[in-house]
């Protein structure tokens, strides 16, 4: 694993342009993980490019450099060094892939189970609890410094993806890097109000409505509810404000499964996202049937077809996994 994170480092050190990819419909770790390396290689002289498909979200727009996160070029263009942070297949980061003309080497950084292993070296380590923890291992076994804006980037991919320190992910050495990261400058009040409490007005009007029809079934233990499209447009919510929805139903004290159901711009495509808050039941596995992947306590799905048609196959194969576990 060390020869492995070595041979990374040998390759961004060589390399004079450098594009760093996540995937689309970025979250926290994201964003925050394209981010720290992006700007940890600007600080040693790296040309480099952030590339997304979708805009960062705007609770994540307080951080330094994100305003150089920008939409794949129209044209074809070619890099020595392209690495993807977690992003577990080439699909999910969108169009960029298509906009690389030449590279020398594809570096997939990742902590998905499911990842797809598209690169030419890939760094794969599902008990890291965000991707950000790599590519802090990985700052650290380069020797570049970690100032402020590198330790708030690689502080919010954390704290998001361990739902603020609280999920079962939540290990003594990510609690230790976040020691280490506010030791370097991070202002943990000042991150929280804004990935935390700097929510729309809109997102708790659409929250009003999904909320108002959750459907609580198998004896409570499957929380589930709809994001349809009809209620973000009367809502004004965009589709960002979707995310951390399913929390509610997933902090309900019965629920084993939490799932939200968000109808896509596309019609007949719906995504569904699933929580477990019980070890027994693999969320990642029942998004697998449907094409889908994530962590055995939080997974998604895009999937074709009729609402009605995948809302009655997904609550099947939940009920299925809980039986499984006996529950
Ligand atoms: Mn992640």
């Amino acid at each position: 694993m060390n020869n492995l994170r070595r041979e990374i480092v040998r390759q961004l050190r060589e390399a004079r342009s450098v594009l760093v990819l996540t995937h689309y419909r970025p979250d926290g770790d994201a964003v925050g993980s394209q981010l720290a390396l992006g700007l940890a290689l600007q600080r040693t002289g790296k040309k480099v490019s952030l590339w997304n498909d979708d805009p960062v979200p705007a609770k994540f727009r307080f951080l330094p450099g994100s305003e150089q996160i920008t939409t794949p070029s129209r044209q074809p263009r070619a890099f020595d060094v392209v690495v993807a942070v977690d992003s577990s297949t080439w699909s999910r980061l969108g169009t960029a892939a298509e906009r690389i003309a030449r590279r020398r080497c594809l570096i997939n950084i990742d902590h998905h189970v499911s990842n797809e292993r598209y690169g030419d070296l890939n760094w794969v380590e599902p008990n890291a609890s965000a991707t950000g923890q790599l590519v802090y291992r990985l700052i650290q076994t380069a020797r570049w410094p970690i100032e402020r804006d590198v330790a708030t980037a690689l502080f919010v991919a954390l704290s998001t993806d361990t739902g603020s320190f609280s999920y079962a992910n939540t290990t003594a050495e990510s609690l230790r890097m976040a020691a280490k990261l506010v030791a370097s400058g991070v202002d943990v009040g000042t991150v929280s109000r804004h990935v935390y409490e700097s929510y729309p007005s809109a997102r708790l009007h659409l929250l009003q409505r999904v909320l108002a029809e959750l459907k609580l079934i198998h004896h409570r233990r499957i929380a589930y509810y709809w994001v349809t499209n009809e209620m973000l447009e009367e809502s004004r919510a965009k589709r960002e404000d979707i995310e951390g929805v399913i929390d509610y139903a997933r902090s309900i004290d019965s629920v084993v499964v939490a799932i939200l159901f968000e109808e896509l711009p596309e019609p007949r495509r719906v995504r569904v996202s699933f929580r477990s808050k019980d070890r027994r039941v693999a969320v990642d596995a029942i998004a697998k049937q449907f094409g889908g992947g994530g962590h055995p306590e939080a997974a998604g799905a895009r999937i074709e077809g009729a609402p009605a048609t995948v809302e009655r196959n997904v609550l099947a194969a939940t009920r299925a996994a809980l039986r499984a576990a006996g529950l």
